[in-house]
This record gives structure tokens, sequence and C-alpha cells, in this order.
């Protein structure tokens, strides 16, 4: 009943699901073998960006934008997706939420093939689960502002369960990206949000040594347009919108927010949250995902963008005009709230069971993790620690099957850190020793000095990275496999 339609023609260019003929001259395919037709058909290739008619940069993308096209697939039905590579380096299409095997899940790391350059490679995965699911390169960067999550290699995948999401009268997809991404030695943090936490994390002895690089970016967007660029989001007074956002940053952790409006959080990263709830605005870590119900009840021309004033001028935003009006888009400051995901769980202590099918009540392994940052000095990069080791570890972290694990993470930098695990949902279990339960995710912002511990069965044999989402941290240091015994 609910009827799902795209507010913008911009937005109306990404909702179809690509099948491209799959005949490609110059494309190496075994001979003589009947060719199947794949049901999506993914293109890496140069691709130009026209942010705002002063600024077209160039980048790679999908399909011949970026972001890429949303994919709606079903869940439970496999799919058999071609990935062409038009570039000149070998590429990875990582499928970031999906519980899917280590061969198609797109990572180096977990033995994924690369699709190589000018050639192409054919998946075959079976979406799951259900909800907003995104997809990205996963190459290494680097040195290289070029490369990987950097580049415009990004897009929602959406993965239909059949349930009816609530009624809508629109629903739109809005990515967050920073783009141009330069090294700077002056990192103005943005995602101090979680700075307000009690610190339990916070070394005794601080290492004072100069940071290295970092990365930071002065050009943004919500998908391909910044703010005041391409049409509005055009919506009637009554309307109530479904948004999926995703941060698809490289870089940075993001507060949004709608000026005049509340939004009604009821899913992280894709997964239906226990409680939903009405906030001022959201915060996403690179890589997180939430859907929101809003209700045009406040008739006006407004902002939806950054809640920061610079971030917003540099294009983080996009007007939402509600019919008849002819106003300047406004923006009002939401009120400054610490992010909580906590407020969207149950009561910790007595939630006992779990909403991703695992036994919480059967016995727990425990892996602990520390975060620590190696200052790289004037002109270097700093080094990221796992467990006091920069990726790759040896056989620090192996699983058995079907155990269910309590993973602590104890993050001893001045950095909030999106951690995330490929091939596996975790439930939050708790943020700076505030309990929860029920919230079900797959990436998880552990806080400034902080901690977070979440749970996960064992039950996705083969190699799995847990990484930061923040590719110059992943690049350098920053993420682990762990494996099955
Ligand atoms: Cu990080």
């Amino acid at each position: 009943m609910a009827a799902a339609q795209l507010a913008s023609g911009r937005l109306a260019a990404h909702a179809e699901a690509p099948t491209l003929a799959v005949a490609q001259q110059g494309m190496a395919m075994p001979s003589g073998a009947p060719e199947p037709k794949a049901d999506y058909t993914m293109r890496i290739a140069p691709v130009t960006v026209e942010l705002d008619p002063s600024h077209i940069l160039s980048t790679i993308g999908y399909n011949g934008t970026a972001p890429g096209p949303v994919l709606r697939m079903r869940e439970g039905k496999p799919v058999t997706v071609d990935v062409i590579n038009d570039t000149d380096t070998p590429e990875l299409l990582h499928w970031h939420g999906m519980l899917i095997p280590p061969e198609v899940d797109g990572t180096e790391e977990e033995g994924s093939p690369l699709v190589p350059p000018h050639g192409r490679r054919s998946f075959t995965l079976t979406p799951r689960p259900a909800g907003s699911r995104w997809y990205h390169s996963h190459v290494m960067a680097m040195d290289d502002l070029h490369k990987g999550a950097y580049t415009g290699q990004f897009g929602f995948v959406y993965v239909d369960g059949g349930n009816d999401p609530g009624q809508y009268d629109q629903e739109l997809f809005l990515a967050v990206r920073d783009w141009d991404a330069f090294f700077t030695a002056n990192m103005d943090d943005d995602d101090d949000d979680t700075h307000n936490g009690p610190l339990l994390e916070k070394p005794a002895v601080m290492n004072t040594e100069p940071d290295g690089l970092e990365v930071g970016s002065t050009t943004y967007s919500i998908n391909d347009k910044a703010l005041g660029s391409g049409d509005p989001i055009r919506v009637r007074e009554g309307q109530r919108l479904l948004i999926h956002f995703l941060n698809a940053s490289a870089i940075e952790n993001r507060r949004i927010a709608l000026a005049g409006h509340k939004m009604k959080v009821i899913a992280l990263d894709g997964n239906q949250c226990p409680t939903p709830r009405m906030v001022d605005s959201i915060f996403m870590g690179a890589g997180e995902r939430i859907d929101a119900i809003v209700e045009m009840n406040h008739p006006g021309i407004w902002i939806l963008g950054s809640t920061e004033k610079p971030i917003r001028e540099m294009g983080l935003g996009v007007v939402v005009e509600y019919a008849g009006q002819h106003t300047q888009p406004q923006w009002i400051d939401p009120p400054k709230e610490p992010w909580d995901y906590t407020i969207f769980g149950t009561g910790g202590e007595k939630a006992a069971s779990s909403n991703d099918g695992s036994d919480a009540t059967s016995a727990k392994e425990t892996i602990e993790t520390i975060f620590e940052k190696v200052p790289g000095g004037a002109g270097k990069f700093n080094v990221w620690l796992v467990n006091g080791k920069p990726y790759p570890h040896d056989r620090e972290f192996v699983l058995k099957q079907g155990t269910r694990y309590r993973l602590v993470m104890r993050n001893r930098t001045d950095d909030a850190h999106p951690m995330h695990l490929h091939r596996h949902l975790w439930e939050l279990k708790e943020i700076n020793d505030k309990k929860t339960a029920g919230i079900i995710k797959d990436t998880v912002v552990v806080p400034y000095y902080g901690r977070a511990v979440v749970e996960f069965t064992a039950d996705q044999p083969g190699l799995a990275l847990f990484h930061c989402h923040i590719q110059q941290h992943m690049d350098y240091g920053f993420k682990a496999l762990f494996r099955y015994a």
C-alpha cells in the first residue's frame, strides 16, 4: 500500500536497476560458452559530476554516475552481477551490510577476486538481510586520494524483504558525501559529537608526539548535487517522506538535520530498531545508514543538511520545497543533543534475546580490542593499531562456528571511529557503559576515548574483515581479519 516514488529528477535517474547490454568489445570472456545474462551490470569508469555549474569534478563511478544507481534486490533471491572495470587499476566492489560469502564480499583481504583493469568478473550473491545496504569500492587508497572510497564508487542497494515499511508518500535515497579530498595537518575534527562522554579509555599518560597528515575536504554534496544546485525535494503539506540516509564519506562522521522538522528514526544500518524515536538531528559515522520518516507539517522552504554552517555553505545539503511556497531556503539550528544509539534500543539488562536469530542466553566468549594511534609527525601519516599491531595480524582473532561473541572495542585515540565488521551483523550492547539491546547494526561509532560493546554469532564461515570505515585509518593499519577455526 505504500506508494514508493522518488522526489526529484536527479533521484529518478538513479531509480532504475540497470540491465545494460553485457557484450562489450575487447572484453575477455570465455569463448564458446553461452553467456548468461546478468541481473545487474556495474561498469566502473571515469565520470564527471556536476555538483553545481561552477564545480564539475572528475572521478570514477558506476554506470556513468556518482553515486551509482539505487539497486533494488529481493531478499533471498540470488542475483548475478557483472562488474566491468574500465579503469587502469584493479577494483573491488563490496556489498556493505550483506550476509554473503567472502568470495563475493569484495575485499582483497578476505580473498575476493579483483576485477582486473579493463576486465570483468561475474558474481552471484543472495541478497540478505532486507533493508538499506550499500556498495562501494574496497581497494586500498594509501596516499592516492583518487582511489577507493575517495572516488564516486558508491551507491545504495535496497534489499526488499516484502515487509511493509509503513505508509509514506515519497521515498528518498540521500547519500552524504565529501569530494576533492586533500591532505592537511590541521584537521578540524567534525566528529566531536562523541567528545561529551565519560572518556573511559583516555590514557593516564598521553602521547604528545605531533600528529601526521589527515584527510580533509572543502567540497560536499548530497547525492551528486551541492546545496542550492539541482532540483529541490518537492513536497506537499501532509505528506510522509521515507528517507534512507547514508554517510558515504571516506573521511568524516556527520550530523544532519531538516530545518523546521523532526525525523522519526525507524532503522539503523537498514535494520528496524526496537524503539523508533523522534529526533531533531541524526548522526552517522562513515558507512552508517539511518532510515527516517518525516511528516511534512511545517510549510516553507527548508534546508536539509549538515548542522555545521561552514559544511552546508560548502555544499552539504538539499532544499526541501513545499508546494506554493516562494521564500528563500531557511535553516534553523536544531537543539544540540549528544547522539545516543541506546534510545533506539530496549532496556539493556532485561533484554535477553536478540532479533538476529541467535540465542543470547548461550555461553559467550569475549574478544577484547584496543585501538591506538601512533602519531606520524609532520608530513607523514599516523599509523593505527589494533591490539598493539597494525594490519596484518597473525591468528589473533579466531572464531568458533556457532559461538556467540562479545566484542569489546576500546578506543584509546582522540577520534571517533566508525568500526565495521564484514559479513556479520552485531547487536549493540553498550556505549560507554550505557547498556542497550535489540539494535542490530554492521557499523558502530566508538566514541572519542570511549568504549563500545557488541555481540555477534559466528555463523558466516570464512574470513571477515573488521576495520575502521575511515579510509585513511583502514589503509594505515586500522583493520584485522577474523577467521574461523
Ligand atoms: Cu578511524
